[in-house]
């Protein structure tokens, strides 16, 4: 019988799960699988930080809706990759990872570059496995990557021996998983759908609100398709946004800490809130206690754990939104006849509120005509993609001002981590986004804080002359907590100023691309638009004014239509 090593078993597995590439960091342990790749099709992205492979296999989920894979040897590597599986398992994003773990005979002897990976990532992922037998491998790794993307996709670790890598085994293909323990529900319940549409039907003042559960179900055709039959006014979150064009008449934007003031309103006035993908995130809701006191709750998810889970639902319905959403907008169409006359005139008038709202207050990026405001960098940008190029940010200021700014006409174009918040994020997430789609224009916009934990990755980028757009939009601070210390501290700032920020010119001459600082407005616009006509790689530094805060703003604790809208004004003598 032909015998396969553990480590080319694992790699036949992975061309079977369609895998064309792999982000990841060697080491001991992971020898035998790394000689394995020498000579295999799959491609390696050797990245400069096991996090940043995590980020990276992010990246290519993210924009593809595949499962990302990296991989990081026992020990060290296997303890970098943490962050990375927090981050998507708060976000809900399907990758892999895979580590190596020392041999079996060794492990509980704190043998060298011994980690209990297992146990370490145990609430790091929705679930882990540590394969001491060959004989389990391939069973392992599909049940991992049917894991990962299944239900409420999320990150899957596998921990493989040395002794694993090494064995002899005959290789039998998987042809079925078996999981019954593992319930994936997605039709959702047909008398909880007809019981939702009669509710939308009978609202006054019905408002959706979207999430990234639809990109995850890549349910964005279904969910514009019931936007438009329900004609309601619709948000998206931050994790939502492009699940429905930027420039749909019904979208209004992003809610929450930084997000528009129709936006909140509207929650502050709904009777109807339709929660779809969505988990009532404390940076969307403000002061649980005083979210959208008028509203009824029709909440869709895969995930039962997220009903009711900080917002009562009225009506659940536990379900893939690309399943529910079609049978959800069927049921209206139905019910069209008999019930669309009955609230006719009060919708109107909710539209019309609405509509003032959002021309009361609209998001508007500030220009001036001597400095450069990041809002009217992000409006370059944004003129730049015209909706289209894949934007992945790092965190802080310049994420919130991309969220509110930057047009997104498709879904899985803007990337950032929204749940965990993880700074260092941006760059390696643009790497998996540019990997996935080499031909696509990638802009990466990180603040010059981010930046700084990523600069290792502009090997990456240069090794494999990645063309992406990497804009440091440099305030000179660490600028969200900036904010934070000014409004909330007495402006006492405390560890935030960035000093001795880098040349950006020398550092990029010195992995070989172009780098350049531009401070003038007037040459702003231009010097995008020649980093983005460069083939290759770029980093722009923007100087922008350091005191910008964003605004609209919820302060912490307080209810949404406790918002403030804008910087306090001067006081005229
Ligand atoms: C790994 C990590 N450490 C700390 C924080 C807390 N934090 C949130 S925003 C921020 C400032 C980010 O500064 P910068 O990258 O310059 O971006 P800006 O806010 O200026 O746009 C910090 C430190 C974080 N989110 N992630």
């Amino acid at each position: 019988m032909n015998l396969l090593s553990g480590a080319k078993i694992l790699l036949e597995c992975l061309v079977r799960e369609n895998v064309d590439c792999i982000f990841g960091y060697p080491g001991g342990v992971t020898l035998p699988l790394y000689d394995a790749l020498y000579d295999h099709p799959i491609r390696h992205v050797l990245v400069r930080h096991e996090q940043n492979a995590a980020f990276a296999a992010q990246g290519y989920a993210r924009s593809t809706g595949r499962v990302g894979v990296c991989c990081a040897t026992s020990g060290p590597g296997a303890t970098n990759l943490v962050t990375g599986l927090v981050d998507a398992m708060m976000d809900s994003i399907p990758i892999v990872a895979l580590t190596g773990q020392v041999t079996t005979k060794l492990m509980g002897t704190d043998a060298f570059q011994e980690a209990d990976t297992f146990g370490i990532t145990r609430s790091a992922t929705k679930h882990n496995f540590l394969v001491k037998n060959i004989a389990d491998l391939p069973q392992i790794i599909h049940e991992a990557f049917y894991i990962a993307a299944s239900g409420r996709p999320g990150p899957v670790l596998v921990d493989v021996t040395k002794d694993v890598f090494q064995g002899q085994a005959p290789y039998t293909p998987v042809t079925e998983i078996h999981l019954p323990g593992y319930k994936v529900y997605s039709e959702g319940h047909a008398g909880q759908i007809r019981r939702a549409a009669q509710m939308i039907w009978e609202a006054e003042r019905p408002f959706i609100y979207g999430g990234g559960g639809l990109i995850a179900a890549n349910a964005s055709e279904e969910f514009r398709e019931f936007v438009e039959t329900t004609d309601t006014p619709t948000v998206c979150t931050l994790m939502g946004l492009g699940a429905i064009s930027s420039e749909h008449p019904n979208f209004i934007s992003m809610p929450g800490m930084h997000g528009s003031y129709a936006a909140n309103m509207a929650f502050s006035h709904t009777d109807l809130i339709v929660a779809l993908g969505v988990r009532f995130d404390d940076r969307v809701t403000g002061r649980l206690a005083a979210f959208a006191p008028h509203a009824k709750v029709i909440h869709v998810d895969v995930d039962p754990a997220e009903i009711g889970k900080n917002r009562h639902a009225d009506l659940p319905i536990v379900g893939n939104l690309k399943r529910v959403l079609p049978k959800l907008t069927a049921e209206i169409r139905d019910l069209a006849p008999s019930m669309k006359a009955k609230n006719a005139g009060a919708r109107q008038a909710w539209w019309k509120q609405v509509r003032e709202w959002k021309a009361e207050h609209p998001l508007v990026a500030e220009t001036s005509d001597t400095e450069i405001k990041p809002q009217h960098l992000m409006a370059e940008i944004d003129r730049l993609s015209g909706g289209h190029a894949i934007v992945t940010s790092d965190v802080g200021q310049h994420q919130m001002w991309s969220a509110q700014l930057i047009r997104f006409n498709e879904p899985r174009l803007w990337i950032n981590s929204g749940g965990l918040g993880s700074m260092g994020f941006g760059l390696p997430a643009a790497i998996g986004a540019q990997f996935a789609y080499p031909e696509k224009l990638v802009f990466s916009i990180v603040g010059d804080g981010g930046f700084q934990m990523s600069i290792p990755e502009l090997a990456t980028i240069a090794n494999h002359k990645l063309p992406i757009k990497i804009i440091v939009m440099n305030n000179g601070y660490l600028g969200m907590v900036r904010q934070w210390q000014e409004l909330f501290f007495n402006n006492r700032l405390s560890s935030v100023a960035l000093t001795s920020f880098p040349d950006v010119e020398k550092l990029a001459g010195a992995y070989g691309f172009t780098g350049r600082t531009v401070e003038s407005v007037r040459e702003m616009p231009k010097a995008l638009a020649d980093a983005v006509a460069e083939p290759g790689p770029y980093l722009l530094n923007v100087k922008v004014t350091p005191f910008e805060n964003v605004f609209p703003m919820v302060p912490a604790g307080g209810a949404l239509n406790e918002m403030v809208l804008r910087p306090p004004q001067p006081v005229e003598a």
